[in-house]
Parts: C-alpha cells; structure tokens; sequence
C-alpha cells in the first residue's frame, strides 16, 4: 500500500508508518495516554456513528436539493454543519492511535476517514457555521437561478434545463450569444462567498496537515499529488492528438455554417457555438459536422419522441441493461421516491444525481429528464452509480465509495458505450440499419463530440481550482485564469469580452457544489478500459467499438466483483479485477476510435489546425 507519502504529509495527526507490522516509536508519553478503544474498536464506532449521520444529513440534502427555499436552506445547513463537526472530531479522535499497530483493515479506514471530505471546516464553531451556510446557499443560488432577457418577467424568465435545450439546437448566432452571456449573470453575486469558501476550506485543509484543499483532493489516489498530477498529465498527452484533429475538423464546419469571420482559422472557438452551454459536450451540433450527410444511421431522440417515452419508461430502459448483466432489479421504492422529472411548482436542482440514503437501502436518482439521447445517456450514468451503492452496500460506511472517484463516475457511461446500433435495434429505438464504412465514421463522430471534446474540459476546471486553493490564481484573477485555461485546454474563447465583474466559473454546477472534476477527466478514459475489458471477458472477437455487453452475464459478474470491493482495496487492485491490469492507459479510447482518427487526418491534411 503506497500510502507513506499521505502519512508524511498528515504530519503529528498521522499514523506514524504505512505498515502495520511496524512497531510503535519509542514514544512513553504515547503509552501513558493509552486509548480506551483499540484502533478497530474505534473504527467499528466511526462506522456506526457515520451510518446514523448520513441518515441525516441525505434526508437533508435530498429535501433541499428537491425543494429549493429559505427553510430548507437552514435544515441542510445546520446537518451540513453537523457534519462538518463529525469529521474534524473523528480525525481529532484518529490522531491518537499514531504509532499504534493496527489491522490494515482499521489502518485503511482511518486513512479514508481523513481524506473523506472534499471540503473540510477549521476547529471553530462559527467559521462551521459559516462554511455550512455558503456551501449551502451557493447550491441554491445555482439551482434556482433563472435568467430574464430584456423585457421578460416572471414566467417568461428562462431556467437553466430550458436554456441548455435551446442552445442544443438553435444555429442562431445572436441568440446563442444572449443565451449564453445570460446564463452568466447569475454567477457574479457568488463571487464574494466562493473566495471566503476557499479560505475557509483551505484553513481545515492546513489543519489536516495539507498546504491547501488542492492537495488534499489530489491525495485520494494512492500516490503523492505531485505524482497524481503527472499521472494526469500523462493521460492527457495520450488523447491530446485525437482531441487535436476533431477540433480543427469542427472549427472548420462551424466556419461554413457562421462565416470565418465569426470563426476564424487559427483562433480559439467560440464558446456559445458548441451546441452546450459550456462547450463540454458537443454532440448537439453532429447535423453540422456530420461526415456522410445521408447515410441512414440512428436517431435516438426521434425515436423516444414518437414513442412517447416518459422518464419512466426512459429510466427502466436504464435498469433494462444492468439487469441483462446479471445484476439485481432495483427496489420499488427507487420509482417511489426518484425525482425524474421537473417539478413545476417550486424550484429544484436539476444537476443530476445518485443519491445512496440509507445506507444505500433506499436509492433514488434526481433528474429532470427528457426525451433525449442526451438524458437517456446521463440516466445510464446516474444509473451506474446506483449499482455502485448497490454492489457495495454491505461494506462498513468508510469503505462505500468508489475505488477511486473516477471509478464511481465510469461506469453508467460504460454502458452507453455498448449501445451499438444493433442494441438500440433489439430495444427498438433504432432501425435494423446496415452497417457501411461511412455509417461508422458517422456514428464515431457522434460519439466523439461527446467523448472526445469532453477531455480537455473535464481536466481544465480542476486545474484552475487546484492553482485557486494554491493561492497562485487569486481572487482578482479568477476570472481571467479561467479562460487562459479554456483556451490553453479547449482551445475555446469568450465570444464576448470578459472581465473579473464575471465569475464564469460560478456558471458550472461542480463549483458553487463544490464538487471536484478530474473524477470525469478519468472517467472518460475509464470507460474505455473498461469496455475493451469487458467485451473480451465477454468472448467480443473484433473491433471494440463494434461491441455491445448486453445481456452478457461474465462481463457483467467481472464489473461487479469490481464494484463489490467498495474502496476496501487500492483502485490498482480493483481495476486489475476487472481489466487484468492495475494501470489507467487511454489506449483503449485510441482503439475505439481508430476509424475516426484516420479519417480527420485525411479531412485536415493540408489545414493549419491549433489555435
Ligand atoms: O455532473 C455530471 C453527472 C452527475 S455526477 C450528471 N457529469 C459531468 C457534468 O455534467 O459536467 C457527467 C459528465 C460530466
Ligand atoms: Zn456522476
């Protein structure tokens, strides 16, 4: 276990030695203020106390995250703060077991004990307060923010879920622009209160025995930060051509469609053409780039419109899948008590999300679904974390999470990549379409625009909250960072200019939520090892992207004896169980998408592709 590095770091709180078998230092004064509990003994109760809490707290957070007012603001601050006080007793309480021999078991526990908040409080009952109250408020502001444009008022002033739906697929650059600028309004006012969150955060970071919050987020990975920040880069640099071509290849059809004027050879993208309010995913706008136009290929949104499906019907498609692997139905009690769709009576969060009450006994999902080949996909995904509570539901509360976060967001997209067109046939969202060279190269560009562009987002954000928490991007320069690291990552822009009046970072749920991001970054290459390893165990023969494990019953017990293991393993371990090898490797995407790769190197020869 590689975990020296992380007991250096948690300095005069840590366990003195990563190796259990390792004897006490000679420290007397330790001996004389022996602990009441043994180091299991006081495990087994954190376990018990986290269990109770968490019943709280997700009641909490479930019903203000539903139910969007002042009251239930003050419900979920007060667990939140309650919670806040829990963790820095535990590990308070851990500290004293330095030195001490332990099972590895009682070890592993306490390591994730300490490394089990993304946003630590400092020692002081009022600063809890108010870290509790910010984080709670910023959630809010996000969920319930609305955006009127000149003239509009009341119900004519538009949600975030309608906004993304008009940019999906409007081509007016005008309304775009307003769209997008207009969803940024609603960022500047959580300015002020995410530089305070930051300071707080950061001071129960130090408390921790970490310099910043930064590092304590780049600790979750079984290797030093620095290290996990390399291993980072390392990936990048294996996807980084592929990423390259598309968005030359992309650049250059949105100029036919918006004029090089507005899209110029050479220059960043703008932002609002994407088809996605933040230019993460830009599958919307495959009818622009698609590389045959006319060839017959599927069109999963149509089809969920013209039958009717209902979020319902969309999330039992869901199920329908996991359960083909051989894994369990889900309890009634997950349509009972889901949110799946909008409420129309009061404000929501609509981010989507898995929610594990109870102990994972009583799992629900919160989205406000569509009709769409978009929301049918994060319905997967949301779906393959609720078979994550499921497969480890049994493990003492420390251990129920991932085997690292990237695991946890993996697999649900996992399974999207298994619906080939044959799949989306035999459920009838598809016709039997004949599969020819140019159908491949179509299908692959769709699922590019997502996968693909993705990449570089899904890095950048933590890479601006890391250099945040640091203090080497500094309030004054928020905002002006963010876009040096758009551009540098995404080679996206501003289509309008921008200024530290903005907060456009504020404009992405995962920051007012505080949620950290390089989870997808790893996620998306995740999902393509997992997939190449699953099709083989499953007996595929043939090229990776042809494959589809539905319905086959050895990849999916190879995916669950995965999912089984919870965190009570290192993630190298868990993803050897289920891949063969202990290593995170983007050949497997590379793989996939080899048919597509060839192809925009032969559209981009002679093209002066970057930015
Ligand atoms: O936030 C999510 C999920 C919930 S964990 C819907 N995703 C990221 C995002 O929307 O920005 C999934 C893909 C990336
Ligand atoms: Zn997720």
């Amino acid at each position: 276990m590689k975990i020296a590095w992380l007991l250096a770091a948690l300095a005069g709180l840590a366990l003195s030695a990563c190796d259990s078998t390792v004897s006490a230092p000679a420290n007397i004064e330790a001996d004389a203020a022996k602990p009441a509990e043994t180091p299991e003994e006081f495990v087994a109760r954190i376990n018990d106390e986290l269990e109770e809490l968490n019943r709280e707290t997700g009641a909490a957070e479930w019903v203000r995250a539903t139910y969007i007012t002042k009251d239930t603001a003050v419900i979920a601050a007060g667990a939140s703060e309650r919670s806040l006080e829990f963790f820095t007793r535990a590990v308070e309480e851990a500290a004293q077991y330095e030195g001490t021999e332990m099972s590895p078991d009682a070890e592993r526990q306490i390591m994730l004990l300490k490394l089990g908040t993304s946003a630590p409080a400092p020692d002081d009952p009022a600063k809890r307060a108010e870290l509790a109250r910010i984080t709670t408020e910023m959630e809010g502001t996000y969920g319930a923010a609305k955006y009127c444009p000149e003239g509009a008022e009341g119900d004519d002033c538009l949600d975030l879920p309608e906004m993304v739906e008009i940019m999906s697929d409007s081509r007016d650059y005008d309304q775009l622009l307003d769209l997008w600028t207009g969803w940024r309004t609603i960022s500047p006012q959580m300015r002020d209160g995410y530089s305070r969150f930051v300071e707080l955060t950061n001071a129960g970071a130090r408390e921790l025995g970490f310099d910043n919050l930064g590092e304590l987020w780049k600790s979750k990975y079984e290797m030093s930060p620095a290290e996990f920040e390399q291993e980072a880069e390392r990936l990048w640099g294996q996807v980084k051509p592929l990423y390259d071509e598309l968005h030359c290849y992309v650049r250059d059809q949105l100029a036919e469609e918006y004029g090089e004027e507005r899209v110029p050879a050479g220059e960043p993208i703008p932002a609002h053409l994407l088809g996605n309010m933040w230019a993460q995913e830009w599958g919307n706008i495959y009818p622009l780039v698609e590389p045959f136009p006319g060839v017959p290929g599927v069109d999963v949104t149509a089809a969920l419109e013209e039958q009717d499906y209902d979020a319902v019907r969309m999330a039992k498609t869901g199920e329908n899948f996991f359960v083909s692997l051989g894994m369990p139905e889900l309890p009634d009690t997950f349509y009972e008590r889901s949110m799946l769709t909008q409420p129309r009576d009061r404000d929501v969060v609509c981010h989507a999300s898995a929610w594990p009450l109870d102990g994972g006994e009583d799992v629900r999902i919160k989205q406000c679904v569509l009709p769409t080949f978009e929301h049918l996909s994060t319905l997967h995904h949301e779906l393959g974390h609720i078979y994550y509570y499921l497969a480890y539901r049994d493990l003492p509360p420390l251990y129920k999470s991932g085997a690292h976060d990237g695991f946890h967001e993996g697999i649900g997209d996992t399974m999207t990549l298994s619906m080939t067109p044959a799949y989306l046939a035999e459920i009838g969202l598809a016709e039997d379409v004949a599969t020819s060279d140019e159908a491949v190269i179509n299908q692959q560009m769709k699922l590019a625009l997502d996968k693909i562009a993705f990449l570089p987002f899904g890095k950048l954000i933590d890479q601006w909250r890391w250099d945040v928490f640091a203090g080497k991007i500094p309030p004054e320069a928020y905002n002006a960072a963010w876009w040096d690291l758009r551009r540098q990552y995404q080679g996206v822009s501003a289509p309008v200019p921008r200024s530290e009046e903005d907060f456009d970072p504020g404009a992405k749920y995962h920051i007012p939520a505080n949620t950290p991001y390089t989870r997808y970054f790893l996620a998306h290459i995740l999902q393509f090892q997992f997939h190449r390893a699953l099709c083989e165990a499953g007996g595929h023969e043939g090229p990776i992207h042809e494959c589809s494990i539905y319905e086959n019953e050895a990849a999916g017990a190879r995916l669950w004896s995965m999912m089984e293991l919870g965190a009570s393993q290192p993630w190298p371990e868990a993803l050897e169980a289920a891949t063969g090898s202990g290593e995170m490797d983007a050949s497997a995407i590379i793989d996939y998408f080899e048919p597509l790769m060839g192809w925009l190197e032969e559209q981009n020869e002679g093209q002066s592709c970057g930015w």
